[in-house]
């Protein structure tokens, strides 16, 4: 392959909608993308995947099989996928020329947080790896929402200290002055500051101050990307980011090549 990309976010921000949208979007745009299937607990999968882990993985199995119920099973799932990768690598190994983007688990901390997920990660693509942190645009205008969303993409950084991209999805259901807005907060730790505290009481106003300082600091997102995974805005830019991490920048011509 020519890299992955792993789609995590909290529950329902869009994540398996995102997943089709960029597959479709690469394969318009004549690049090979695949798409695998990690949630063994998705009912409904808005794509095509090339390898869909439910099935050799059956939650309710293993519910019955482990007296557990849906959490638990989805935690002993992750662990028996781990146990037996070859059914993906297997896949993964004809998919030479190919982006792979890999959907995750709904509740992040079934996957995200678990042990054995950064090894998932080495262990099918190893350096070759990047990870898309899908956020909600609806969530994020205000600065509270922001800003706990910001918290749940350090945490998932933490765990993976993998290259990230912060998609803003779901960039249709706010105003172009929303997106601005948010952006503004993302340059400018000061201004984020002030508006959480317009929202809010300022309560525990330095432990606010210092954390958004400190992102800043460290560079923790350098840019914020807008997207639609209904409409198929914004997918472009994803890719560039793509492209500049697996070929060093030097295939972002996308709409323009003429091979
Ligand atoms: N308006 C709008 N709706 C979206 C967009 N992306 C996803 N949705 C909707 O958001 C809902 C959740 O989408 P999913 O793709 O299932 O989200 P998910 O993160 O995979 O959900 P879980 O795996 O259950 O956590 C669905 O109703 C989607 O149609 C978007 O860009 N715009
Ligand atoms: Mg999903």
């Amino acid at each position: 392959m020519i890299g992955s990309l792993f789609v995590t976010g909290p529950a329902g921000t869009g994540k398996s909608t995102f997943c089709g949208a960029l597959k479709e979007w690469l394969i318009t745009n004549e690049y090979d993308a695949a798409v695998v299937n990690l949630d063994p607990g998705s009912e409904y999968i808005p794509y095509e995947a090339e390898v869909d882990i439910r099935e050799t993985i059956s939650l309710s199995q293993i519910m019955s099989e482990y007296n557990l119920g849906p959490n638990g099973a989805q935690i002993v799932a992750a662990d028996l996928l781990l146990d037996n990768l070859e059914p993906v690598s297997g896949v993964l190994r004809e998919l030479d020329d190919y982006y792979v983007i890999f959907d995750t688990p709904g509740q992040m901390e079934l996957f995200t947080y678990r042990p054995g997920a950064p090894l998932l990660v080495e262990k099918l693509s190893g350096h070759r790896s990047m990870l898309a942190f899908i956020s909600d645009a609806v969530l994020s205008v205000s600065p509270s929402g922001y800003i706990s969303q910001k918290m749940l993409y350090a945490s998932v950084m933490s765990r993976f200290f993998r290259p990230m991209i912060y998609v803003l999805n779901k960039a249709d259901l706010v105003t172009e002055e929303d997106i601005q807005r948010i952006s503004s907060w993302e340059e400018s730790p000061e201004i984020l500051s002030d508006a959480l505290m317009d929202e809010k009481a300022p309560m525990m106003k330095d432990f606010f101050i210092s954390v958004l300082k400190s992102f800043k600091e460290a560079d923790l997102i350098s840019k914020i990307v807008p997207v639609s995974a209904r409409d198929f805005s914004g997918l472009e830019d994803v890719y560039s980011d793509m492209s500049v991490f697996f070929t060093g920048g030097s295939d972002t011509d996308t709409m323009y090549r003429d091979d």
